[in-house]
């Protein structure tokens, strides 16, 4: 009954299933009673949840076969997204969101006793990723399926996320994520495309019947890549897309008969080490470890990837590649999937029997490369030992590339040794190190950076060299984020007040989001847009005393920085600053102290010593302030734990004030600015990133800026002295006596004596002393203009209106006009929309 039967249809074909309240509801049960074996009175919210997702997964998998129809039907080239991360949260709400389901969904589960709101709860994030780098790959893969991109998404299933951060006395301490646990609704695995990943043994040269060399990787070890795949739904336009991850699994049967009864634990322990490939995710996001594991991963993912494609390709073309290039791309989400290069090569000679050249101009035709970082700590090198002992022909075609590529540049440059150096992919020393950044720039035809400031930094010092070398490849793709899960699904009571006066429109093209600006000197839609801003900050405010207990103020500055925990974000600046406010509070200064909640919340390292620091000293300073009586009205701090995807989806349309305050040059982009400009949160930040462009998209007058540019910290850096800056500045000279004092930490002496030294180094790296006055006045600017509501709010407009350019829609529209040239699919009227 839950299916519309009208049309007569032969016996066999599964009819179109129902996009209505009834039929969601019928058909949640039959998974739940048949598929769980489950009473669905008594069943738990998660079973309700698997369920409910099994549902509406069908209804994904009918308009993902059509897609997939389509896309063989136009033909035409695809697009590929390779990465080690894919930060994709959860997917219920967006799924009900781009098939425009919520209120059929809220009414089938209500049916059942059930609350949506609850529902939604359950569902685990899938923490594929890190932070920035690993959500932009979730928030692109959106926008592709959105503007009808044919583009696959291909990474890692890793057993276990981005572990969950729990704070027990005021330190981190990480626990597993078993995100899987219960099962994963929305994926199908695929078992019939297994693929078989060598590693290990040794190359043998033969020569073949024409009397030319020929390459066999033997006696390797392999592992099993088996490919599960996640619809990814485009937005309201019957588009799914496919996220295609690869879990790895020991080729077990047959070898578990070679190995005699007396072997059965070696055998067993054998399989344990190929699963461990997809076992966990690294925890680090900024400074790369050389762990064998890791780069196990890394060959895993590519090798996996591209016999995918190449068999794909092979079927309905056999061994003619001519056209290859013409017909695929393949984006490298910085250089951790780089070892595609090399792999490509040896898939087109070894296996598929290509002419080095020919299989060469394959490579750079179809590989482009995005870089995310310029710090060095974070840039990949790779043991050639290690590479020799694991990957031994990748290692010999690195170095047939790289020697190729330096007689090139040295007919270029005759006599430049230094410059050859400088640029080989390989780094000589007394332990040889494979460059991935040098491979990736090298294979690719493009290579781009991810705001302004970034790119241009890359072409003038890390990338230099080859910047000059071949100026044609660079180019910047400045960072967006999805509107739908971080302004429609986030925030819909500021999308209906949008809706209501500038239409519906700014859904498909964030752009005329413009049309606000006018708006913002109409007094009734201000006072409208502060309550909704004051519903949404109180919502934060119950989500802030429910997970910590804190009280934040409701007349208080939603003061708001979550982002990972690293120096270079300097969470440091802004701790030190609530010190400062603390104590004028402390110093009777009260009235001239305006009310202020300062939340923060982020993941550190693992073995990141700092990092785990300015967690505990958050907590600390947060512990004696909340405490004290004199702060009761005037100021609150809390850490909340276990930032991810879901947390930030609470946060952002909450925010009243945005901290993007890295040291200038150092944060490649960032797309939290982003989120918070969105939901019209006003952003404290430096000339860094993409702040920049945020800065001018809504004009200098409504972005609070402070401290030194990229150019004065590179300046400043050799003479820098912080002792200068606390000497001329008594506020600053009272907040570190204060720390260094003890008062915020009496039952453990001295443990933020590593987080002072560092500030009062002349080799701190971040500056942070530098930037601590002009931070501090730029606060003070702030806390002034919240008394001037009405102005406050109409700057909060400017920036939603402003946004537009922050739309991963534009950024992928970027890539796609200038890098991948892909036709988007044509909506075909299959009904299914
Ligand atoms: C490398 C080697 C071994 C283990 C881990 C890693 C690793 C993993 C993740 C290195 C880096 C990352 C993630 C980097 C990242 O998230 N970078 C951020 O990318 C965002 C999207 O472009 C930018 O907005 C941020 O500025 C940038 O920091």
């Amino acid at each position: 009954m839950a299916r519309k039967t009208a049309n007569a249809k032969p016996a066999c074909q599964i009819p179109v299933l129902g996009m209505d309240a009834t039929s969601l509801c019928n058909d949640t049960r039959v998974h739940l009673e048949l598929g769980l074996g489950q009473n669905s009175h008594t069943a738990s919210d998660m079973a309700v949840f698997q369920a409910f997702g099994a549902a509406l997964r069908d209804r994904l998998v009918e308009r993902w076969k059509h897609t997939g129809e389509q896309m063989a039907q136009q033909g035409g080239k695809r697009g590929f997204y390779l990465s080690l991360e894919f930060l994709l949260g959860r997917a219920l709400g967006n799924t009900l969101l781009t098939l425009g389901l919520e209120e059929a969904a809220a009414s089938a589960l209500h049916h059942d006793t059930r609350s949506l709101a609850g529902i939604l709860e359950v569902e685990p994030d899938a923490g594929l990723g890190n932070g920035g780098l690993g959500r932009l790959a979730a928030c692109f893969l959106d926008s592709c399926a959105t503007l009808g991109l044919p583009v696959t998404g291909y990474g890692i299933r890793y057993a276990y996320g981005m572990f969950r951060q729990e704070i027990r006395d005021g330190y981190q301490k990480e626990e597993p994520d078993h995100w899987l646990k219960h099962g994963y609704p929305w994926e199908i695995k695929r078992p019939e495309r297994v693929r078989r990943i060598p590693f290990q043994g040794h190359s043998e040269r033969l020569t073949d019947a024409c009397g030319d060399y020929r390459y066999r990787w033997v006696d390797t070890c392999d592992v099993l890549a088996v490919p599960y795949d996640i619809p990814i739904p485009g937005y309201r336009n019957g588009i799914v897309n496919t996220l295609r991850l690869w879990r790895a699994a020991a080729t077990d049967v047959f070898d578990f008969g070679e190995f005699n009864a007396g072997a059965y634990p070696e055998a067993v322990a054998a399989k344990n080490a190929a699963e461990h490939i997809s076992m966990v995710l690294y925890p680090n996001d900024c400074s790369e470890n050389g762990k064998e594991l890791r780069l196990r991963q890394q060959y895993f993912l590519a090798s996996a990837t591209l016999q995918d494609i190449l068999s794909d390709w092979s079927e309905t073309h056999g061994s003619d590649f001519q056209d290859f290039s013409a017909s695929h791309v393949f984006q490298l989400n910085d250089t951790h999937p780089s070892i595609a290069v090399a792999e490509l090569m040896r898939l087109l000679i070894d296996e598929h029997a290509l002419g080095w050249d020919t299989a060469w101009d394959i490579t750079c035709q179809t590989m482009a490369y995005t870089n995310h970082t310029l710090l060095p700590e974070a840039l990949e090198k790779w043991p050639v030992r290690l590479f020799r002992q694991l990957l031994p022909r990748i290692l010999e075609i690195i170095h047939e590339i790289n020697g190729r590529f330096l007689r090139e540049a040295a007919r270029r440059h005759p006599g430049d040794t230094a410059l050859l150096e400088r640029l080989s992919i390989i780094e000589e020393g007394p332990e040889p190190m494979v460059r991935m950044a040098h491979l990736a720039v090298v294979g690719s035809f493009s290579v781009n950076g991810v705001a302004e400031l970034h790119t241009s930094l890359l072409c003038s010092e890390l990338f230099r060299d080859f910047c000059r070398l071949w100026p044609e490849r660079f180019n910047n793709k400045t960072n967006g984020v999805t509107p739908r899960r971080w302004l429609q699904w986030a925030n819909p009571g500021m999308c209906a007040l949008v809706s209501s006066r500038i239409g519906e429109g700014w859904k498909h093209d964030l752009g005329q989001m413009e049309k606000l600006r006018e708006a913002a000197s109409d007094r009734q839609f201000l006072q409208a847009w502060g309550s909704v801003r004051a519903e949404n900050r109180q919502r934060l405010i119950q989500l802030v005393q429910a997970q910590t207990g804190i009280r934040f103020l409701q007349e208080g500055i939603m003061d708001v920085q979550v982002k990972r925990i690293h120096e270079y974000k300097r969470q440091i600046l802004n701790a030190l600053h609530a010190v400062h406010l603390y104590d004028r509070i402390k110093m009777g200064d009260s009235a001239s102290v305006t009310p202020r909640n300062i939340l923060f919340a982020g993941k550190a390292a693992p073995g990141y010593f700092m990092a785990k620091r300015i967690i505990k000293f958050i907590s600390s300073i947060a512990s004696i302030i909340n405490a004290d009586p004199d702060t009761e009205g005037l100021l609150r701090v809390a850490f909340l734990p276990d930032y991810r995807v879901s947390l930030m989806e609470h946060i952002c349309a909450g925010t009243d004030l945005s901290e993007q305050i890295s040291t200038a040059g150092k944060e490649a982009s960032g797309t939290g600015n982003m989120k918070f400009m969105m939901n019209g949160a006003l952003t404290i930040g430096t000339l860094d990133g993409a702040n920049i462009e945020i800065r001018q998209a809504v004009g200098p007058d409504h972005f609070f800026l402070f401290g030194l540019d990229a150019g004065e910290v590179a300046r400043l850096r050799p003479h820098y002295n912080p002792r200068h800056f606390i000497e001329s500045d008594p506020d600053l000279q009272r907040v570190l006596d204060l720390v260094r004092s003890g008062y915020f930490n009496p039952y453990e002496p001295g443990i933020f004596d590593p987080l002072l030294d560092s500030l009062l180094s002349p080799h701190d790296p971040w500056m942070v002393l530098a930037d601590f006055g002009s931070y501090k006045h730029k606060q003070q600017e702030v806390a002034e203009l919240w008394h001037d509501q009405e102005e406050w709010l109409r700057k909060s407009i400017f920036n939603t209106a402003a946004s537009g350019f922050f739309s991963s829609d534009r950024t992928i529209a970027e890539y796609n006009a200038e890098i991948w040239h892909l036709s988007p699919l044509v909506a075909s009227g299959s009904g299914l929309g």
